[in-house]
């Protein structure tokens, strides 16, 4: 309850921050995406996790005043990256926002005009969840902001339990690979051909790959061998407030 009420505050006073986690070329080394992820620093209660403070936001509805936040933040970022390097941003969408969904493409139309950032710049990460009980209107709006050039990816992919026919579908155009396949890829040969499999099933659909969490040169080169084409994790940058994913871009250039 307390987390609740402080929820409240913090969106109020503006104490949650967007961080950009780099998402590179795993060929070239070179970023072509950001992902905005929420950060929560709390004067008393310190940093909250997105773990804890999202549930509690799908729970009591403010998790649409947070994501309509978040997205119009990180499009905002994204466009002014522009001059520097042609950036992708991509944008965590709870299912929950996908509840009013004509609305929440209004809001997403809305967000483009205003900044400016184009559409093929935008990427929408969603996760399984959301597959479950989708109606005709939520297709009409996957639909309709495919035409547009926005970017649907599907996220921590191989911890659910669908039946993949979702992935046809579905009109995605990136499929993320959970870290826990990648981390445990050093140590276990069947995350390896798991990892792999994933890897060659992506390209017989026409599905472009990022590989989540990656921590060491070995995984990054495991992944590169196999044609994964993108990555992102601590090997190349913790997620890092939008100023420093500036900085980064300039100092690539
Ligand atoms: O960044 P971190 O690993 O702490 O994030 C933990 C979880 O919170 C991840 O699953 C991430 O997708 C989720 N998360 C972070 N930012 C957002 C956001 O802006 N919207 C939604 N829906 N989830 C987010
Ligand atoms: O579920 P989602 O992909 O949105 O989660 C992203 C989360 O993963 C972020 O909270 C981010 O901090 C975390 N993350 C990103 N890279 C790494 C990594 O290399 N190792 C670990 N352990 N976590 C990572
Ligand atoms: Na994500």
């Amino acid at each position: 309850l307390m987390l609740n009420m402080r929820l409240h505050q913090a969106i109020q006073q503006g104490d949650i921050e967007i961080y950009y986690q780099p998402i590179l070329d795993l060929q070239s080394r070179k970023i072509v995406a950001a992902e905005a992820l929420m950060r929560w620093f709390d004067p008393e209660l310190g940093f909250i996790s997105p773990e804890d403070f999202i549930p509690l936001a799908e729970k009591n509805g403010l998790i649409h005043k947070l994501g309509d936040m978040v997205l119009l933040e990180a499009c905002t970022q994204a466009a002014s990256w522009q001059s520097i390097s042609p950036i992708t941003v991509a944008v965590n969408f709870s299912s929950v926002q996908f509840r009013y969904c004509e609305q929440l493409q209004e809001t997403i139309v809305d967000v483009l005009l205003k900044t400016g950032l184009p559409a093929n710049q935008l990427d929408m990460e969603v996760t399984e969840s959301l597959l479950i009980d989708q109606g005709h209107s939520l297709m009409k709006m996957l639909a309709y902001l495919k035409q547009l050039g926005v970017g649907l990816s599907i996220d921590d992919f191989g911890t659910g339990y669908s039946a993949l026919s979702y992935l046809q579908k579905f009109p995605f155009s990136k499929l993320k690979i959970d870290r826990a396949f990648i981390n445990k890829m050093a140590t276990s040969s069947s995350d390896e051909s798991l990892v792999s499999a994933i890897l060659a099933m992506a390209k017989s659909l026409g599905l472009k790959v990022v590989a989540e969490g990656i921590e060491t040169e070995q995984q990054a080169r495991f992944l590169q061998q196999h044609n994964c084409e993108f990555g992102q994790g601590y090997l190349f940058s913790k997620p890092i407030p939008a100023k420093e994913f500036m900085a980064l871009l300039q100092r690539e250039r």
